[in-house]
């Protein structure tokens, strides 16, 4: 059957296509430092919210119109996955991601879930054989059944960890089945809602456990997707273990995983936190912890995880330029953690919407690039911590001084001279890289 017959292969049609069915900027094809846009950007479709939810919000039902609500059961998770893979063919995108319950509906004891995972993901496997696309990372949904109420390796009680770290297991095996290059976390309940029933210490420490025990079974069947930790601050719990990627990071060190782990850093996650998305990204960077990115925005206006496709082309230039600094993602990815506002609940809005968060990472990689190649903040980062490079600055980068002499080079000042940090100026000139990207400069 086919599910999208109003939609053909998009295409790249260039800054002035005014075809809403065609990439404007992302150009599949194009070569930029030796690498095509295609192989560099690695888009995933995220299978929770493009095929299975609804578009339910806490007041409302759902909207989604999709023609493959006409199903139920296993036969509805058949056709999401005709229709999943006739969209990735159209969309042309390289990757997808999904957790266990995306795929196949949960039975009424573990053993039937895993049996009906299992028709599943044999179907996917076929699937697969004959496209492109692959397994950018899977993971297991330990939040929305009701026994996770109290978390899931971090619950009061033991036997949801035990269910939990079973349907982890699963997900562990299903990963090396299907080639996933990439395993996720998102610490679901992993936290929270008052102190005053909480032993925070065995809680962290049980979720300490749990991730040495999958990085042991992981390893026990040879499945070498890299591990990935996507630190959330609060929602659905008040407080999350993994608030964000410093905490995350202090975690990993406290219970000896940080050889294990890298993180997956979604922007909406991010602002939540406090934080900007570049912040996550950049502290994940210098720390050798970058993994893979779900490339979504916020609403500044609500303060909750609205899962906006990326739109921002000011975020996606600073986010795509710690990603270049990176070197890439290596095997992770831009998963498109995102979903459709409730109000665009027709089929063809679920294109508009990866072509408009695939155009707006093309526009923000080409940008990057040229303030790279222009060395725009490396020059003038440069010329702002110069003094560093020689003198005192050089002995305190070098580890060679001690108060005493601080001290003493202290004492001899006679004037201390600061230099602008030229914000306004820097602002105008990212605009002026924006705008001249695709004004033919
Ligand atoms: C929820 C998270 C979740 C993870 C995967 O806020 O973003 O979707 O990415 O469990
Ligand atoms: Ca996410
Ligand atoms: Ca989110």
């Amino acid at each position: 059957m086919v599910y999208f017959e109003n939609v053909n292969k998009i295409k790249y049609e260039g800054p002035n296509s005014n075809n809403p069915f065609a990439f404007k900027f992302y150009n599949p094809e194009e070569v930029i430092n030796g690498k095509t846009m295609e192989e560099y950007l690695r888009y995933g479709v995220a299978y929770w919210h493009t095929f299975t939810q609804d578009l339910t919000d806490p007041f409302g039902a759902g909207t989604a119109i999709r023609p493959w609500h006409q199903y139920t059961g296993m036969d509805l998770a058949k056709a999401r996955v005709e229709a999943s893979f006739e969209f990735f063919e159209k969309l042309g995108v390289p990757y997808f991601c999904f957790h266990d319950i995306d795929i196949a509906p949960e039975g009424s004891t573990l053993k039937e879930s895993n049996q009906n995972l299992d028709v599943i993901v044999s179907m996917i496997k076929d699937y697969m054989k004959d496209s492109k696309v692959k397994l950018l990372w899977n993971t297991a949904n330990n939040f929305t059944n009701p026994m996770f109420v109290h978390g899931a390796a971090s619950s009061s009680n033991a036997d949801v960890y035990a269910y939990a770290a079973a349907k982890v297991k699963k997900q562990l095996e299903i990963g090396k089945e299907l080639g996933g290059e990439n395993y996720v976390f998102w610490g679901g309940r992993e936290g929270y809602e008052t102190l005053l029933n909480t032993d925070m210490k065995l809680e962290q420490d049980n979720l300490g456990r749990f991730f040495h025990m999958a990085v042991d079974y992981a390893k026990e069947i040879g499945f070498d997707a890299q591990f990935l930790i996507e630190p959330k601050p609060k929602e659905p719990t008040t407080h999350q273990y993994d608030f964000d990627v410093a905490t995350g990071h202090a975690f990993l060190q406290n219970y000896g995983l940080e050889k294990h782990f890298k993180f997956n850093i979604e922007a909406n996650h991010a602002t939540l936190a406090g934080h900007t998305f570049e912040h996550e990204l950049r502290y994940a960077r210098v720390n050798g912890l970058l993994g893979s990115v779900d490339a979504n925005q916020g609403d500044p206006l609500l303060g909750w995880d609205t899962d906006e496709f990326p739109t921002d082309l000011y975020s996606t230039t600073l986010a795509m330029y710690e990603i270049i600094k990176n070197g890439g993602l290596g095997a992770g990815g831009l998963n498109f953690d995102a979903k459709v506002r409730r109000g665009s609940f027709e089929t063809d809005d679920l294109f508009h919407a990866h072509i408009a968060g695939m155009d707006s990472f093309a526009v923000g990689y080409k940008v990057a690039n040229q303030l790279i190649e222009d060395k725009v903040f490396e020059n003038l980062m440069e010329d702002r911590y110069k003094s560093y490079t020689s003198g005192v600055g050089l002995d305190i980068v070098e580890g060679k001084t001690d108060f005493k002499k601080l001290e003493e080079h202290a004492l001899g000042l006679t004037e201390i001279t600061n230099k602008s940090g030229r914000l306004e100026s820097i602002k105008a000139t990212i605009n002026q890289y924006l705008l001249r990207a695709y004004a033919g400069k």
